[in-house]
């Protein structure tokens, strides 16, 4: 809890924490974190997307790595835990495996992924995607650091990724338990969506003869309430951006979520049809950019079994749920079986400040992943 303070206070906004992909407070992240990773027996690198590793070999030649981890940047003004807690329960397991002693049949890695949030070019999971070697090449063409494909690790390399993560939601809290097991993650829809109108004079343009753009990004922002998906609407950009000018460009991002696919793009496909109508009705111009599509995925069913026994031999009620956020985990599940522990967040408030966990629910969290990997070396020795 110390360490998410202290990690916390790294940021690249004064006054308020946001950390986004490749930039000054990520380096400096990456160096604080990369000691804890070095005091925990961990051999620490960065790789091509900046995503900072720690290592621990098995003595076992050619063995194969489980990863563990989350990441580490935030989204703008954001709390202390959603991705950093889920590093640093990691790095203090392979501590805790270690002082136990135990030796693993396979390698264990800690990652700290550089761009879960994707704030600073509208992705998502550029670190994890870039070690998943499933960048595209709409991906490659947003981003400036190219070099991030050479992040790519061996194909069958994982034995599998588990990440620990706040729930970022209030069903844990509701039912009074600390860690829940993930089953699924919900699949995402992030888009640009431009309106093109007329700038002109407040005092002197009729109201039936505007083409007003933010007038009609309004209208979607309300249509966004109602396509049968969660839909939000969380950045609107206003040009030229004067109060006695009408608006002439309005530009805002769409973020569609839902455990069924067809749903979400049935929802997205409906928003699109309300915004033509939309734009031709007040005279605008229509740009509408996917920017990047997120199956929804299932995390593996034999690893989410060992989680629920190791909580139920920690004496703790197994709760199964689902993840509305994205993750992580579902970069990886393209290239190996993932599963997922939440951990109980107050009041279920996440990106914001606020965001907070008990100091109390740490040590569960902590206790059912090691014996998590303490299973899984059984099951490989
Ligand atoms: O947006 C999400 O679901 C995650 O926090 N990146
Ligand atoms: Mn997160
Ligand atoms: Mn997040």
């Amino acid at each position: 809890m110390l360490r998410c303070d202290e990690l916390g206070a790294i940021s690249d906004e004064p006054g308020r924490l946001t950390r986004t992909f490749a930039s000054p407070a990520m380096r400096r992240a990456n160096k604080l974190v990369g000691s804890w990773m070095r005091k925990a027996g961990l051999q620490v690198r960065e790789d091509a997307a900046f995503n900072l590793l720690g290592r621990r070999n098995s003595e076992r030649r050619g063995a194969k790595t489980f990863l563990l981890g989350s990441h580490l940047d935030t989204v703008r003004d954001a709390g202390n835990y959603d991705g950093p807690l889920g590093v640093l329960t990691a790095i203090a397991t392979v501590q805790l495996l270690r002082e136990r002693g135990v030796k693993l049949p396979f390698n264990l890695e800690v990652a700290g992924f550089s761009d879960e949030e994707g704030v600073r070019y509208h992705t998502t999971c550029l670190g994890s995607r870039a070690l998943a070697g499933t960048l595209t090449a709409a991906d490659l063409a947003r981003i400036k650091e190219k070099q991030i494909v050479k992040a790519r690790r061996r194909q069958g390399e994982f034995l599998g990724y588990a990440e620990v993560h706040i729930e970022q939601g209030p069903v844990l809290e509701k039912n009074n338990v600390p860690v829940g097991v993930v089953t699924a993650i919900a699949g995402q829809s992030r888009l640009c969506v431009e309106f093109h109108g007329v700038a002109g004079h407040a005092g002197t343009v009729p109201m039936n003869l505007r083409h007003d753009a933010l007038a009609g990004a309004a209208e979607l922002v309300l249509a966004a309430g109602c396509c049968g998906a969660l839909a939000t609407v969380g950045k609107l950009e206003v040009a030229p951006g004067a109060s006695n000018v009408i608006p002439g460009h309005a530009a805002l991002t769409l973020d569609v979520r839902d455990q069924n696919d067809p749903r979400r793009l049935a929802a997205v496909r409906l928003l699109h049809a309300k915004a033509k109508i939309i734009a031709r009705r007040r005279g605008l111009k229509l740009t509408w950019t996917p920017v990047q599509q997120t199956s929804a995925v299932q995390c593996d069913k034999a690893l989410t079994r060992i989680f629920s026994r190791c909580i139920a031999q920690r004496g703790l009620e197994v709760l199964k749920l689902t993840s509305g956020a994205g993750h992580d985990a579902a970069a990886l599940a393209a290239i190996c079986p993932v599963a997922m522990l939440f951990v109980r967040c107050k009041g279920g408030i996440s990106h914001n400040p606020a965001e907070s966990v008990n100091t109390t629910d740490i040590a569960p969290a902590i206790d059912v992943l090691a014996d998590f990997i303490q299973t899984l070396a059984t099951r490989h020795a």
